[in-house]
């Protein structure tokens, strides 16, 4: 932990006068104009906020701290005989902006699993919950739970903490979720598919590795890969998305990071932002049942996709807010999918609509982006090894992106960044300036 803090303290200190000079000299520089399209269209396109762990690229997509997600994979520390950047290796690029060595990735495990113990009082109210409240609730329930374990709490309330000290309580509150998560979320998962077997955690395995083993669906060493991949690429999407946003939201004002994520994971349940990925496994598995084992061509798959927009549905999978390229997330899973199991069907429909769906959204001259996205595939990696509880799916995106939302508030923290206080308006007070 002294190593981290060290790393974010000396980062902070050379940010520090880049910070100053845009309060103090550029404070009055003008971003952009809001239009009443943005006002009334959830805001889409006004820069408005900080966040320093990633940046999206409309082309390359997210990087983490400047690396694209392929530059991840390549440096980032490695599980014994795994290619895939560790999760918890890119928690300490998001915090520090450095790549971790090996040791201070083996050094960060070993904190993490000191840190990982679940409260008595916290495991009661977990197991005690009806086993058909949906895993998003029951995570959120859980680290509601843990919430007066907060340091940051604890250090407020005790009415001697400086300001300029938030950000070290935030990052003990931001270690201690983060090692805890995957228990919790293992936890929820076993007692509501495994009859509440539990799997212990194994404190000689990585973050992610161990949480695999922990939901217990697969022997098969690949399905940590898997985890340790999905769990890398989901960690950070800048700071503008639902969850990450309402984390930041309620952090300025001082909540600790147990209240904020929960809001954070309140705001990934919802379909329109964490539950994608469920609906584009459906989708393909509903294609795959229609199909009714005809060989799927990119001829029937366009005429599907055809059928599918006829009927007034969006095709999941395809498209993006911002984006503007196929995503990377996606690329790096279909390269882990080709590589690992080329002959799954659902791998083989999924490359199928790669081919047939872009042209055909690409005719419909509305579609911005008509390339895959993250959500293409993740569902598809997850169930060749078993995981087919899709309503678990949203669990794993979130205990991914506690990283990146924990990161954030530390360096919101660090920042000094204010409580969040935007102006709204009237229809009637937006009439009236639109006439003017
Ligand atoms: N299938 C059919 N129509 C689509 C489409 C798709 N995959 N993607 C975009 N469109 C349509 C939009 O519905 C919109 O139609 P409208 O003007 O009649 O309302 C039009 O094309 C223009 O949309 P856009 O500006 O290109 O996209 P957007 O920013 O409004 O929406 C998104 C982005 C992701 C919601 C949209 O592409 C979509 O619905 N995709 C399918 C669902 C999906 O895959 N969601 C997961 C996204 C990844 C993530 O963030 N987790």
């Amino acid at each position: 932990v002294d190593t981290l803090k060290h790393k974010i303290q000396g980062l902070a200190e050379k940010k520090a006068p880049q910070l100053t000079a845009l309060r103090k000299e550029h404070g009055g520089k003008v971003l952009g104009e809001t239009t009443v399209g943005q006002c009334i269209g959830g805001m889409r396109g006004i820069t408005c906020m900080i966040s320093e762990t990633s940046l999206l690229d409309p082309m390359e997509g997210i990087r983490y701290r400047g690396r694209t997600l392929q530059d991840c994979m390549d440096q980032l520390p490695k599980a014994p005989g795994s290619k895939i950047g560790l999760p918890e290796a890119s928690f300490w690029l998001l915090l520090t902006d450095e790549i971790p060595s090996d040791a201070e990735v083996k050094a960060l495990n070993e904190e993490l699993h000191k840190r990982s113990a679940l409260p008595e009082s916290v495991v009661k109210t977990i197991d005690s919950l009806p086993k058909d409240t949906h895993p998003m609730t029951q995570l959120s329930i859980g680290l509601l739970a843990l919430q007066p374990t907060s340091e940051f709490g604890k250090a407020y309330r005790s009415g001697t903490l400086k300001k300029n000290e938030y950000w070290v309580y935030t990052l003990e509150d931001a270690l201690s979720l983060v090692a805890k998560v995957p228990i919790l979320a293992a936890r929820i998962f076993r007692n509501v598919f495994m009859e509440g077997k539990h799997i212990p955690s194994d404190p000689s395995m990585d973050w992610a590795g161990n949480y695999a083993q922990m939901l217990g669906v697969s022997d098969d060493a690949l399905f940590k890969d898997v985890t340790r991949m999905y769990l890398m690429l989901h960690a950070d999407h800048e700071a503008g998305n639902v969850s990450a946003h309402t984390t930041h939201l309620v952090g300025s004002a001082l909540s600790d990071p147990y209240y904020s994520y929960a809001a954070g994971v309140c705001g990934l349940a919802g379909p329109l932002h964490g539950l994608a990925n469920q609906e584009c496994l459906r989708w393909l598995k509903n294609t795959r049942q229609e199909l009714g084992g005809k060989e799927p061509t990119v001829e029937v798959l366009t005429q599907f996709a055809k059928d599918t927009l006829a009927s007034g549905k969006v095709i999941p999978g395809f498209g993006h807010g911002v984006l503007r390229n196929t995503d990377p997330r996606y690329v790096i899973q279909r390269q882990f999918a080709q590589d690992n199991f080329p002959n799954d069907p659902l791998v083989k429909l999924a490359e199928v609509c790669f081919q047939a769906i872009p042209p055909v959204l690409e005719a419909t001259g509305k579609v911005k982006n008509p390339w895959p996205n993250v959500d293409a595939l993740s569902g598809t990696c997850m169930q060749y090894f078993g995981l087919d509880q899709e309503d678990y799916y949203t669990v794993i995106f979130a205990v991914s992106r506690a990283l990146g939302c924990t990161s954030n508030l530390v360096w919101s923290r660090m920042m000094g960044l204010p409580i969040e206080r935007p102006k709204s308006v009237t229809l009637d007070w937006l009439s009236t300036k639109a006439a003017e």
